[in-house]
């Protein structure tokens, strides 16, 4: 990619360049202004310079190790795991251990409890023994915390596909859930994709309730050997939490009752189901976890390791794992090129790349191509609309989501393509789709419409992370500004979506965060769709967000939030400045007109200072969030694609808004 490098002689874009036409002399530039485009310029070549030949951009997808430990125990149950693959996976989990025998589940983040009994698991299958060191520090950690009986459903569930936990002991879920039609309380519908997917296989399994032989004890993981399921307190009967629980109940009779024709069923529907949802990559949803019980769930219904649904499902498993220089073996959540491209188009394009560049254009023709023309879930709440717009990984046709088909118009938007018609095509579809996915509060959800029952948070099995996709603000945000950038800030759902933007501002200012760590995501996403949208930069809600982010800014001048601002007060705002959250910070502050401030120059300083030599930032701490609090994410490419976009426009502007209209 060096002939694309000169190019970016363009990190002066050409709003920098007809002002010095008009002026008719070089433009006067403060050193900072140097500095901000000499940054940019280094940032370009790299971001250049990572692209893959066919176009995609993707930076590795961090979480936390219980992918590893699930993924190594998913092949001892299968029976195909192997030296190599325990090996190297047990050398990055041993990487993660924190001093007190603990792993976190972000970086710089506390111990947590189901994480650090799987990894301990995942490291005795390595062959680590109880009484070395680094594991006799996690398992007295554990117990201290209350051991097995302690931990989360799906590790409980891990456990009990072993017999180190009694399947009796688990909520109940019964595959007759498939059953329910649409319109019914608690039907799969009901559930955001994510943790539909994850259900459907995991009703399959818990009705089976399979054990293999453990290949060796866990007692030093319970606090009582002996008593290693201590009852739990009961909610009263009137509490939503006191009937679910005797709902639960309920189900656990129901399990010895059930009709078996009925059962038996049940379940081929369900793998029915599961199967017709397999992608052409073999995989679930594009997401490791629904594969992974996928895979469970069809081989405990008889389909063998050969079956061709079997063998694509476990090549896709194999595909989440990046292998690094030291050996080890990571294991990715998810994929994120589709993201990764859009956001990386869209920063070249704002740091002054011709939108004829070859690497835009070659980016534009990738993402056309990755366009979903067909239905997927989302048509049982939407059945009229027709189909178009984009997932966020390679394959994922049946879950395209609402983020990046905002985003993906955004940047194709940014790109001279050679085929103008095909890209109107394209964006047309995905603007329809997504528009006609507005939920009825005027908001957006990320995958699905009015996805905002509130009851299967209730249920004993979901304790664990987001199970409903109700609309966000980040989403929402995204979405009126890809509708403003096409001319249609005047149209009334763009309208209503501003409004319920204005309503959901927080009293300090700023917007929650729901895919992004947090305020300031949430802040950095909206304040740019506002102004888009044409808010003017003095309305009072953009001056209360500016004078949030001031309040914020780090003594450095960048930002950082922490992620434990999800459930702590005190650290909303406030963390170690990270390359992306000061990003996140300057988009708000320059599309609310704050250029000429000292916040802004202090928060650009901070990026320029930071820079690496090769172009990039740093950022080992999560600035991603799958779930707030529960599951994090570190999007290796977020501290380089963000923070270009935040340089390109102070350097070169605004995006101008291509087009006026309805
Ligand atoms: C950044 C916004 C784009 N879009 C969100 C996409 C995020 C991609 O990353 C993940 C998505 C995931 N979903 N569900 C899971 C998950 C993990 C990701 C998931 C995680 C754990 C378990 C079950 C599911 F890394 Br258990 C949607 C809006």
């Amino acid at each position: 990619m060096t002939a694309t490098t000169d190019g970016s002689a363009g990190a002066v874009g050409p709003r920098a360049a007809s002002a010095s036409e008009t002026s008719g002399t070089a433009p006067v530039r403060s050193g900072l202004d140097e500095a901000a485009a000499r940054a940019a310029e280094r940032s370009i070549a790299h971001l250049l310079d990572r692209q893959d030949a066919e176009g995609w951009w993707k930076g590795d997808l961090e979480t936390n190790v219980t992918m590893d430990a699930e993924d190594l125990l998913l092949r001892q149950f299968l029976g195909i795991l192997d030296a190599e693959t325990t090996r190297a996976a047990a050398l990055h989990i041993r990487g993660r251990q924190h001093e007190d025998g603990t792993w976190p589940t972000f970086h710089g983040g506390p111990g947590e409890l189901s994480a650090t009994i799987e990894a301990y698991v995942a490291l005795r299958l390595a062959g680590d023994l109880p009484d070395a060191p680094h594991m006799a520090r996690a398992s007295a950690w554990v117990r201290d915390r209350g051991g097995i009986a302690a931990a989360r459903v799906f590790t409980r569930i891990w456990l009990a596909l072993f017999g180190w936990w009694r399947w009796e002991d688990l909520p109940e879920l019964p595959p007759e859930l498939i059953y329910l039609p649409k319109w019914f309380p608690l039907n799969i519908y009901d559930f955001g994709c994510w943790a539909r997917q994850t259900i459907v296989p995991l009703t399959v399994v818990s009705a089976k309730r399979p054990v293999r032989p453990a290949p060796f004890p866990l007692d030093e993981l319970h606090t009582d050997p002996a008593r290693p399921n201590p009852p739990r307190p009961r909610a009263p009967a009137t509490s939503w939490d006191g009937l679910f629980q005797r709902l639960d109940k309920a189900m656990h009779l129901y399990h010895r009752v059930a009709p078996r024709r009925l059962r038996e069923a049940a379940m081929k529907v369900a793998a029915r189901w599961i199967v017709e949802r397999q992608e052409n990559d073999g995989c679930w949803g594009g997401i490791q976890p629904p594969a992974v019980y996928s895979v469970i769930a069809l081989h405990l219904l008889g389909y063998d390791l050969n079956h061709p649904v079997m063998r694509a499902g476990l090549e896709s498993l194999d595909r989440f794992a990046v292998w690094r220089e030291d050996g080890s073996r990571m294991i990715e959540a998810c994929q994120s090129p589709v993201w990764d491209t859009c956001l990386a188009t869209i920063a070249l394009a704002d740091a002054g790349l011709p939108p004829d560049h070859p690497a835009l254009v070659k980016a534009a023709d990738w993402m056309l191509a990755e366009e979903i023309v067909k239905r997927g879930d989302w048509a049982v709440r939407r059945p009229g609309l027709p189909p178009g717009g984009w997932a966020f990984e390679f394959h994922n046709d049946n879950y395209p989501d609402i983020d990046d088909t905002a985003e993906v118009i955004l940047a194709l938007r940014r790109v001279k393509h050679p085929d103008p018609a095909r890209v109107e095509a394209a964006i047309a579809r995905g603007g329809r789709w997504s528009l006609g996915m507005q939920s009825r509060n005027g908001a957006w959800g990320a995958f699905d419409a009015d996805n905002t029952s509130p009851l299967p948070n209730r249920l004993p099995f979901c304790d664990f992370g987001e199970v409903i996709d109700p609309p966000s603000a980040d989403v929402t945000a995204h979405m009126v500004e890809m509708l403003a950038y096409e001319g249609r800030a005047r149209h009334p759902r763009t309208r209503r979506g501003v409004e319920w933007l204005l309503a959901e501002q927080e009293p300090n200012g700023a917007w929650f965060g729901r895919w992004g760590v947090n305020y300031i995501y949430g802040t950095g996403s909206v304040v740019p769709a506002l102004t888009a949208a044409g808010l003017p930069g003095s309305h009072p809600a953009i001056r209360r967000a500016v004078a949030w982010l001031e309040s914020v800014q780090n003594d450095d001048g960048g930002w950082g939030e922490d992620l434990r601002s999800y459930h702590e007060r005190p650290w909303i705002g406030h963390g170690t400045s990270t390359a992306s959250q000061t990003a996140w910070a300057l988009l708000a502050l320059l599309a609310a007109g704050e250029r000429e401030s000292k916040t802004v120059e202090r928060g650009v300083a901070w990026l320029t200072d930071t820079q690496r030599e090769d172009g990039t930032w740093d950022e080992p701490w999560f600035t991603g969030t799958g779930f707030p609090w529960d599951f994090s994410i570190n999007y290796h490419l977020y501290r380089l694609v963000f923070p270009l976009t935040a340089l390109g426009r102070y350097v070169n502007g605004e995006p101008v808004v291509s087009r006026e209209g309805g």
